[in-house]
């Protein structure tokens, strides 16, 4: 009886403690810089939502954001909801074509991408781009893993290298956030309710 009563506690314990994350993906096919219960917004540089088809813009095989004539091109991404967040992945290009006839020089040469934590200091790492830029889905964009970007308040992705780097296009921002947990408190409550009735039925016998 006993034990069976420690199991239910345990297995309450154990549900209550349960992290669930649900995992998103930031594709800006909607056009929009709030998606997904997210805002990203502009440090530097103007936005413009890559459709497929234009010419001036690399394609990462889907409509894709970006950020343009920025010194440097720099987003800002937060929660609407100021819900903390882990960043998994991004795709980044170089927003312009480097090494042709559109505005050589003016994109970016690699991204910068910062993560601040909800506890205080930042972590930082920077992806070198390919410097391929030929309109083609394979050639324009890469696929960057972040690694260590958890329980993140903000983040910001920044331009670096060619003249002013004033471009860089971004994509399939992949993140993760951990849903609500039971405070101590809860368990505690919890934990004393089920004692308490554990108790009262031993008194019964
Ligand atoms: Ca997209
Ligand atoms: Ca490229």
């Amino acid at each position: 009886m006993k034990s069976k009563i420690l199991q239910t506690v345990f297995a309450g314990l154990m549900l209550s403690v349960c992290n669930l994350a649900n995992a998103g993906l930031i594709t800006f096919d909607a056009g929009s810089p709030i998606e997904e219960g997210f805002t990203i917004s502009s440090l530097s540089g103007s936005f413009l939502f890559g459709e497929l088809g234009n010419s001036n813009i690399p394609t990462s095989g889907t409509p894709s954001l970006l950020v343009n004539r920025g010194t440097p091109a720099s987003i800002n991404m937060q929660s609407t909801t100021g819900e903390l967040f882990n960043l998994l992945s991004f795709f980044g290009s170089e927003g312009r074509n480097i090494n042709t006839s559109f505005f050589p020089r003016f994109g970016a040469e690699g991204i910068e991408v910062t993560g601040y934590f909800a506890t205080g200091g930042s972590i930082q790492s920077r992806f070198d781009l390919d410097l391929i830029a030929e309109f083609n889905p394979l050639l324009d964009f890469q696929k960057f893993d972040l690694i260590g970007f958890n329980d993140l308040s903000r983040a910001t992705f920044t331009a670096y290298g060619a003249t002013s780097a004033y471009s860089f296009g971004i994509d399939n921002i992949e993140f993760s956030q951990t849903a609500q947990v039971a405070g101590p408190s809860t368990l505690v409550i919890f934990a004393l309710g089920i004692m308490g009735l554990a108790a009262r039925r031993f008194k019964k016998r």
